[in-house]
């Protein structure tokens, strides 16, 4: 059998379930997850075996009006994950149908995915009963020409293998474009950064979460096995900073202790977290604050 190996571009609505959908294909927490929209900001390759083939899963953020630099930049960032890949999945919450902003992605679909490929996977199935699914699916498909029509719960597992099963007869063949034990393709620095990022989105309220990033700076192995790890969280407001902290530092020691547990279970080895939060008015303006998370500047202007 000759060996298969593609990209396989995970989009759709903020909170459908990618990043969930990606850890459940890979096996292993690469993308974080939160109940709260726009969790995702940049593409994070995931890589997992099927068989002969080699699926390596791009989630991307999710797709929506963008407001700001930072949402324009997480858009087009999408976007070009869909373009890039060789088989896309739209995913869409079964319980909240074709909405709005599904049907502006199919539209966009249209003219950015060229003759290749596009699955649909009802996501969420856990939470609608069987005619919902029957009837969405209908609609869904006159909508637009789907490949193939996938009824998943990315949480609970149910027809992800089914998924799987067909992604890996869709990709090319060819060799395969990683080793065969690697489970993802982002710097562990990000990988610990993006960690702390989801207990502070986890723990904070409204907008505060959208209005900060965290960048690792620095990662130091040391001669015990351990490492220690120094991050730095930017914030807008001087505001901010004070919630962050929380009472007698209340908040940020409980998301550090959560943060640390985290990347520790994903190292295999002890960690010594360190968090400092640092107001930068700016930021969401700053270029380097962008390369840091993965993004492309200019996309946002
Ligand atoms: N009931 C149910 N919830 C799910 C399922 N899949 C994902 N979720 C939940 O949906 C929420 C959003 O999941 P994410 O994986 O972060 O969604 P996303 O599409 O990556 O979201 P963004 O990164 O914001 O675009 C989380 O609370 C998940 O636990 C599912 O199959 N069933
Ligand atoms: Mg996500």
């Amino acid at each position: 059998m000759p060996t298969r190996a593609g990209f396989v571009a995970l989009i759709g609505e903020p909170n459908a379930g990618k990043s969930t959908l990606l850890n459940r294909t890979v096996g292993a927490k690469v993308s974080i997850v939160t109940h709260k929209v726009q969790t995702t900001r940049a593409r994070i390759r995931g890589v997992a075996m099927e068989g002969d083939s080699q699926l390596v899963f791009v989630d991307t953020p999710g797709l929506f009006r963008p407001r700001r630099r930072l949402d324009r930049a997480m858009v087009a960032a999408a976007w070009t994950g869909a373009a890039d890949a060789d088989v896309v999945v739209l995913l869409i919450e079964a319980h909240r149908g074709l909405t709005e902003g599904v049907q502006a992605i199919l539209d966009g679909l249209q003219d950015r995915t060229d003759g290749r490929k596009v699955a649909l996977a009802i996501n969420k199935i856990d939470r609608v009963e069987a005619p919902v699914l029957l009837k969405l699916t209908e609609d869904m498909n006159a909508a637009f020409g789907f490949e193939r029509t996938f009824m998943i719960s990315a949480e609970k597992g149910h027809g992800v293998d089914d998924l799987r099963a067909w992604l890996a007869t869709e990709v090319p063949e060819g060799p395969w474009l990683y080793p065969e034990d690697q489970i993802a393709d982002l710097p562990m620095r990000m990988i610990a950064a993006e960690m702390t990022r989801e207990k502070l989105t986890l723990r904070l309220h409204q907008e505060l979460p959208y209005q900060l990033t965290v960048e690792t700076e620095s990662w130091e192995a040391r001669k015990d096995g351990s490492a220690r790890i120094d991050q730095v969280i930017y914030v807008a407001r001087d505001g901010h900073k004070g919630i962050i902290l929380g009472k007698g530092g209340e908040t940020i020691k409980a998301v550090s202790k959560a943060a640390r547990e985290e990347i520790t279970e994903f190292v295999g080895h002890k960690v010594h977290l360190f968090l400092q939060v640092k107001v930068r008015p700016g930021w969401l303006d700053e270029a380097e604050r962008y390369s840091e998370m993965g993004l492309d500047f200019r996309d946002g202007a």
